[in-house]
């Protein structure tokens, strides 16, 4: 189901055509970012091509040490099949997406259902930049500073009932603002899920921007999840429900190929797609003659996420 370019899939490097398109992208990005800036409802006083820096994020622990990707691959090389399934649509796309006014509604196993505005998520806890490997299944991987909250913070605010067992989430769901959903390539609107202890583990972010700014339309304006140690199909963007169960959810993905994707997608190395090796990674933006690397357990995080799974059968819990 998942289109892939075949340079993800073969352990072939970068190809020229791949950086001249990146390149291009790049160029093309600017007026979207200004379209969406003028149609979000952005300050009115930034100039055009201009993008919004967060005030006061601050800097946490939880940083990679390696060196962040560069911004144009980061907003350039996308995944979000609701504007295409090419790399470069969401960049060239994304601008129908209206992220003001947005708000996210919170139901299902909750004390009360409630709806809360993006400018309101913002205040919901102090907003840290945080750098995280991030893997996707296709097999290319990047190194994203995000600015962003625990979504830990966000459900001891929505007061969940002692049956939550799991938290879904779900993308907008408009063919206007997302033309890609006029095509049936997965089933709409997007959803994901994680078990309560995976969301409330401190490394999983709701992330509201990048390079310590507002969220672009590409990367899942104006709120995404981020789970660095699974594959970056959880990652759910532009989030606009939020329903605590007791069932486990049955993402998108799922639906499209049980075979393929299960619920828990932890990054693993010892366990292939399959159709291809998840045993190593290629590093988008390192340049030419970068060679692949060596994908890590939990993409890194073992430490932060193993004892979660201690006991399973990550073979059969893929
Ligand atoms: N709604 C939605 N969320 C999505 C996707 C998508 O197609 N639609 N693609 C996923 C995949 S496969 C990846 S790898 C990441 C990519 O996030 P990025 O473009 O910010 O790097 O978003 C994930 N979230
Ligand atoms: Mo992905």
């Amino acid at each position: 189901m998942l289109i892939l370019p075949k340079s993800d899939i073969a352990p072939s490097d970068i190809t020229p055509q791949e950086v001249y398109q990146e390149r291009r992208q790049f160029l093309g990005m600017a007026g979207g970012l200004a379209l969406a800036a003028a149609l979000g409802g952005l300050s009115t006083s930034a100039a055009a091509n201009t993008r919004q820096k967060f005030s006061g994020v601050i800097s946490s622990k939880f940083g990679a040490d390696e060196k962040p990707t560069p911004y144009k691959d980061v907003t350039g090389y996308n995944n979000f099949y609701e504007f295409g399934t090419s790399k470069s649509d969401p960049a060239d796309f994304s601008e129908t997406l209206r992220p003001r006014p947005w708000t996210v509604s919170i139901e299902g196993e909750v004390k009360k259902p409630k709806r809360i505005a993006i400018e309101d998520l913002y205040k919901l806890a102090p907003l840290e930049e945080r750098i995280y490997r991030m893997r996707c299944v296709e097999g290319w991987s990047m190194v994203i500073p995000w600015v962003g909250f625990p979504l830990a913070d966000l459900i001891k605010w929505a007061e969940p009932t002692g049956n939550a067992k799991y938290v879904e989430f779900f993308t907008l769901n408009d063919q206007q603002q997302m033309p890609g959903q006029r095509s049936n390539v997965l089933d709409w609107p997007y959803n994901e899920g994680l078990r309560m202890d995976e969301a409330m583990n401190p490394l999983t972010l709701m992330a509201v921007g990048l390079y310590g700014e507002q969220m672009p339309n590409q990367n899942g304006a104006p709120i995404r999840l981020v789970t660095p140690w699974k594959y970056g199909f959880k990652g759910i963007k532009s989030i606009v429900r939020i329903k605590f169960t007791e069932q486990m959810p049955v993402s998108s993905w799922m639906k499209a190929n049980i075979h393929e994707y299960g619920f828990y997608s932890n990054v693993n190395p010892d366990v292939d797609h399959p159709r291809w090796s998840q045993a190593t990674e290629r590093r988008i933006g390192t340049g030419f003659f970068q060679k692949r690397q060596k994908t890590l357990m939990f993409n890194g995080y073992a430490e932060q996420v193993a004892q979660m799974y201690s006991g399973m059968d990550l073979r059969k819990n893929f």
